[in-house]
């Protein structure tokens, strides 16, 4: 990989400037769209920017993959076609008869990923609640240690906060390694390489992106040797972004230290008023001062997020008639964008858990919270819960 000048601006200075210095031939302050898929070669093997073959490296993309780089603290970035795609160049690290553990509570697509597929090929995935720090250090210490440990913190879709130092040093003593799922928080909120992860991953379609436009997944690492491991199966599967999607997720990065500080303060007024409501049960969102990590989240994220769920009291019937009575929460899946979104996660983005260990409440409805006026934010949902009473 190329290097580029090591930045040391705040992190809102940051998400303005990584990856977009200025063109040195044309002085264009956006990064170019390079679509061609081959460079010329000086020779055979004579390569004059670095550059090959469009699956291997592409300039927009390496742009996009240094951002990402210097968001998370990294030194090294990736970028793939989505962030399942990005999963799955992390899984190729496993050997047949490895062991993974993964947080108990995660997007049900990575779950069926580890459960549907690698399993076939001899990988071991157990659903394990990593925040019970003592089931964590047995199960890198018993007869089948772990190799690799997935933390997705907070999580998707009970907002469950995982201590990641602790796990992080758990799986070091053990050799094991640490990936955490960034995409709930983003870079803006924590940082998990700082935090002593190994690998930070992301769905790209979320905040990165912030706009419901694109799909994309990113990998950071600060590791050499993972790495090139990384890089080796983002060429060898080739499941990459095209050049204009990596224009567009870099193009959303630029805004995302004032999105997520506005969405996430448009998520804490939300979460206190549902907290109030006779009809809801049950909030789950960071911010609250009843989170079962509060301490956890003062110490681990910079602000508590823009997601959060909650459980309605009259169960699945009236969780079902309150997402399909909002007016400016869409009912879609996916998250992370400057619109807000309602989805219901047992039938919808967790569907593929049903049945297993990872299995939703069917009365859970999950918020997606963008940056619109929190007022009228707040009167949609008090109009659908007058609409879902009945
Ligand atoms: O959709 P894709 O870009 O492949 O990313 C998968 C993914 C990975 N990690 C987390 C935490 C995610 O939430 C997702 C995708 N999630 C949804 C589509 C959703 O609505 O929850």
């Amino acid at each position: 990989m190329a290097e580029w000048p090591e930045m040391t601006d705040r992190f809102e200075t940051l998400t303005v400037h990584a990856g977009a210095e200025p063109d040195t031939h044309t002085g264009a302050v956006v990064p170019a769209i390079q679509m061609s898929t081959t460079f010329k070669q000086d020779g055979v093997g004579g390569l004059r920017s670095g550059f090959e073959y469009g699956r291997s490296g592409n300039p927009t993309r390496l742009a996009l993959e240094q951002a990402i780089a210097t968001l998370e603290g990294a030194t090294h970035g990736l970028a793939y076609a989505s962030g399942l795609a990005a999963t799955q160049n992390i899984f190729y690290l496993l050997e047949p008869g490895n062991r993974l553990l993964m947080s108990d509570d995660v997007y049900g697509g990575t779950w069926r990923l580890a459960d549907k597929v690698w399993r076939r090929y001899g990988i071991e995935t157990d659903a394990l609640d990593l925040r019970d720090l003592d089931a964590v250090a047995a199960a890198f210490a018993g007869g089948h240690p772990a190799q690799m440990v997935w933390v997705e913190t907070p999580s998707n879709p009970m907002l469950k906060v995982i201590d990641i130092s602790a796990v992080a040093r758990l799986a070091a003593v053990a050799g094991a390694i640490t990936v955490v799922d960034n995409t709930f928080a983003t870079p803006y909120i924590q940082r998990p390489l700082d935090l002593g992860a190994d690998l930070v991953l992301h769905s790209a379609t979320k905040y990165l992106g912030g706009h419901s436009d694109v799909i994309g997944g990113l990998v950071a690492t600060r590791s050499n040797a993972l790495a090139e491991r990384l890089r080796f199966h983002q060429n060898a599967a080739g499941a990459v972004p095209s050049p204009f999607d990596c224009f567009l997720v870099m193009r959303g990065m630029r805004t995302l230290a004032v999105r997520m500080e506005r969405a996430s303060a448009n998520a804490r007024v939300l979460a206190l008023w549902l907290a109030d409501r006779p009809e809801v049960e049950r909030v789950h969102y960071p911010g609250l001062p009843d989170h079962p990590a509060a301490g956890l989240v003062e110490r681990q994220m910079r602000v508590p997020g823009a997601m959060l769920s909650f459980e309605l009291r009259g169960g699945e019937e009236q969780a079902r008639r309150f997402a399909g009575a909002t007016r400016l929460f869409t009912l879609a899946e996916s998250l992370g964008a400057v619109e807000s979104l309602i989805e219901l996660p047992a039938p919808m983005t967790h569907a593929s858990v049903a049945d297993s260990p990872l299995a939703v409440p069917p009365n859970l409805v999950r918020l997606s919270v963008g940056i619109e006026a929190v007022e009228d934010l707040r009167a949609d949902l008090e109009a659908a819960l007058a609409a879902s009473a009945s």
